[in-house]
């Protein structure tokens, strides 16, 4: 379907709604984030309410609208917008309350996305956020220096900073517009990429001397248990670009960090120079994208490295 015609609905759907949620998927980051900001921003005059069920980073907060964002029991709102969310699943408990809604809406980039939606709107651009800023300029609307800070954010965070190969040149021309509007962005880099807490550099110390090699050197793997977390006083979203560390290894091809979520629970993120990770996830019943992708994995410890291992030798 034509872009035009899906922003069009979209565009009907929300100018009909009285009330709208948005909802951002679980171990949220600045895409969902900056997308479902952006989105309630650029929506002044409706009633939207931001939804997470989850920990929100604090270096997050210079969003406009961060404070208000709600976790909890959804309230009763007649349109749901999901954004960046690929499966039902990343939505954590509010997955059964958009499964049964009537009007539902998802927005998202993954290529993975299951369209679980009434309207799915699922483009291969650089980020959620970048589909979000076509969107709020299909529909008329003019958007302030809050909202692009907002797009700034998601746009820069799942391009690596303008780095990763998602980094297309329809990214820099959306962030040439945003910047004109912003300004000086520098104080949304330090804070997104520079800012670390003493706790976070402590567990990242940690994960970083306990980092396992396989598949001669191709294959590191990077761990955090949730003794690890309580050690440093930290939250599972203070590992988030952690595996960065992994793949950045010259001999490496695929890095992973495994993370416990519960005993007998990992959550496994998943990054590639070349190959397709999305399938080795694929296997587990996670998804993402060919070189950034996640799944979850059952069992101990070691039974999880060693099917994670077998696993990815295929596709390397
Ligand atoms: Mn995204």
């Amino acid at each position: 379907m034509e872009n035009d015609i899906i922003f069009g609905m979209i565009g009907e759907k929300i100018n009909e709604a009285k009330s709208i949620a948005i909802l951002c998927h679980i171990r949220p980051d600045g895409d969902t984030l900056g997308s479902a900001l952006a989105l309630k921003n650029a929506l002044k005059h409706k009633e939207c309410f931001v939804y997470c069920d989850d920990a929100i980073s604090q270096k997050f907060d210079f969003l406009k609208g961060f404070y208000d964002i709600r976790g909890g029991e959804i309230g009763s709102h007649d349109l749901i917008i999901c954004v960046d969310c690929s499966d039902l699943g990343r939505l954590g408990s509010y997955s059964s309350a958009v499964k049964y809604h009537e009007n539902t809406v998802n927005i998202d980039h993954h290529i993975s996305n299951e369209e679980f939606a009434h309207i799915n709107c699922v483009l291969g651009l650089s980020s959620t956020c970048e589909i979000i800023f076509n969107l709020i300029k299909f529909m008329g609307i003019e958007p302030d220096a809050d909202v692009y800070k907002c797009i700034f954010c998601g746009l820069s965070t799942d391009t690596g900073n303008f780095s990763h190969s998602n980094t297309t040149h329809t990214a820099f021309a959306v962030a040439s517009e945003l910047v004109r509007l912003i300004g000086d962005i520098s104080f949304i880099t330090q804070r997104l990429y520079k800012d670390i807490p003493k706790s976070k550099l402590l567990l990242l110390g940690h994960a970083l001397s306990n980092i396992k090699f396989y598949i001669g050197d191709k294959m590191a793997i990077l761990t955090i248990l949730l003794e690890d977390l309580e050690r440093f006083g930290c939250a599972s979203n203070d590992t988030e670009g952690f595996v960065d560390y992994a793949i950045n290894i010259v001999s490496v091809e695929v890095g992973a960090i495994l993370l416990e979520c519960e005993k007998g629970r990992f959550k496994v993120s998943l990054r590639s120079k070349s190959a397709d990770v999305c399938k080795i996830a694929a296997q587990f019943g996670g998804g993402g994208h060919t070189h950034a992708s996640g799944c979850m994995l059952f069992g101990d410890y070691e039974e999880v490295v060693d099917k994670l291992v077998r696993n990815a030798e295929f596709y390397i």
